[in-house]
């Protein structure tokens, strides 16, 4: 089996039987596989010698946007971004990302831990679930990679050589439209509830707020800090058993670090928007007000304990506090855009589109609010509380 073709239930088994070691991890035969993919893009099967314990997880990329269809062509190279990001997260990560078992280049096959008894955060959280170590465990996970792969961990010449081979064009561009550009736009991609007609047409009309969304993707396009996730919304995320993994680094590249905070701290105020329609426990609630503090605690309680490690002692302590300093409104910034793009973009969230039909538009509507706010008044919003502070405040007005 030497050229790629995308895999299926049936063809799992002969692909292990030309992988031994892989194979030696799930030798019954026959194999329980099943395909889960449930993201936007890739193939993801479980497989197993025994249903009830873990076998292992395989992931391929089509060379298509799955939800699409092969209308919307894309890259396989995706697979092997994300190899690589696991590959040098491994190192510093811990368990906050799957064991990698290794990567197939002719088939763009990923093998990892299949992580049974675990389910996505995104499921967990709409369920209200609570799952108190995952804000904190992400907060590190972020300044992990923030500080091991950047100028603070690394020497320069070796940065720039990964740097150059985590170059992701394709999945870049998917980002720079998805979420900068189509939702302020008129475009085939985007969608939203007849009743958003009106806040939509505001939005997109709304000189300011374009602004803020250009200077967002502008830094996007040209702040290499460190091999970033690219993509950590609570869908990317699993959770279970005390423990919190961070998976689906396919579109990490040498970023912006304020990204990935603000990727989670959008999906934290969506979940707190349908926590309210919902109206959950106090105690749930809380849980989810509790995502963007304490991640940002844990993000920056982890950067200082590194600190005196960094490999170029000019950057001073003084630096370090400037540029916290920026990624936090940076990362306020990312969170509005990450928000806008899942209620009026092309990728919507079951946050919200699993909520009784009546209760969708005032909810994406509050979302709106909230990521207008927190991107035009964030210059103004000097701590977690005064950001979280917007959140409860539009869902008060919803
Ligand atoms: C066409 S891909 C749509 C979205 O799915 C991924 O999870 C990313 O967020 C991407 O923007
Ligand atoms: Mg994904």
């Amino acid at each position: 089996m030497t050229t790629y073709r995308p895999l299926t239930t049936d063809t799992v088994e002969a692909w292990l039987d030309d992988h031994p070691t892989l194979r030696a991890a799930v030798p019954g035969s026959p194999l329980h596989v099943r395909e889960v993919g449930d993201g936007n893009l890739n193939l993801v099967f479980i497989v197993r010698d025994d249903p009830a314990h873990a076998g292992l997880v395989l992931k391929q990329s089509l060379p298509w946007v799955r939800v699409f269809g092969e209308g919307w062509p894309l890259t396989v190279e995706r697979a092997r971004h994300e190899a690589d990001a696991y590959a040098a997260y491994q190192a510093f990560a811990g368990d906050v990302i799957p064991a990698y078992h290794g990567f197939d280049p002719t088939w763009y096959v990923i093998a990892m831990e299949d992580l049974a008894g675990l389910r996505v955060w995104r499921g967990a959280l709409n369920d209200g679930e609570v799952h108190a170590g995952a804000a904190g465990a992400l907060g590190r996970f972020v300044a992990r990679l923030a500080f091991h792969t950047s100028v603070f961990g690394m020497k320069p010449e070796a940065l720039k050589r990964q740097a150059a081979l985590a170059t992701n064009p394709e999945l870049c561009r998917i980002t720079e439209d998805l979420v900068f550009s189509e939702p302020y736009t008129v475009h085939e991609h985007n969608w939203h509830h007849p009743g958003m007609d009106r806040v939509v047409a505001g939005l997109r009309a709304d000189v300011a707020v374009r602004t803020e969304v250009a200077a967002l993707k502008h830094h996007f396009m040209t702040t290499a800090e460190a091999l970033i996730h690219g993509d950590l919304h609570t869908g990317s995320v699993m959770v279970g058993g005390g423990r919190t993994v961070a998976i689906d680094p396919e579109f990490a590249f040498y970023g912006p670090v304020a990204y990935d905070l603000g990727a989670l701290w959008a999906n934290a105020a969506i979940a707190a928007v349908r926590a309210a329609v919902l109206d959950r426990p106090a105690d749930f609630r809380a849980h989810v007000a509790d995502i963007l503090p304490v991640s940002w605690a844990a993000f920056t309680g982890e950067l200082w304990q590194r600190w005196p490690g960094r490999v170029d002692p000019f950057l001073t302590d003084a630096f370090l506090e400037r540029w916290l300093a920026s990624v936090w409104g940076d990362a306020l910034g990312y969170a509005a855009a990450k928000a806008v793009r899942r209620m009026i973009g092309f990728a919507h969230v079951t946050d919200i589109e699993t909520l009784e039909e009546s209760a969708r538009t005032v909810a994406a509507a509050t979302v709106v609010r909230i990521a207008r706010r927190l991107l035009l008044e964030r210059d103004g919003l000097g701590d977690p509380k005064a950001a979280w502070s917007v959140v409860t405040e539009e869902i008060a007005r919803s």
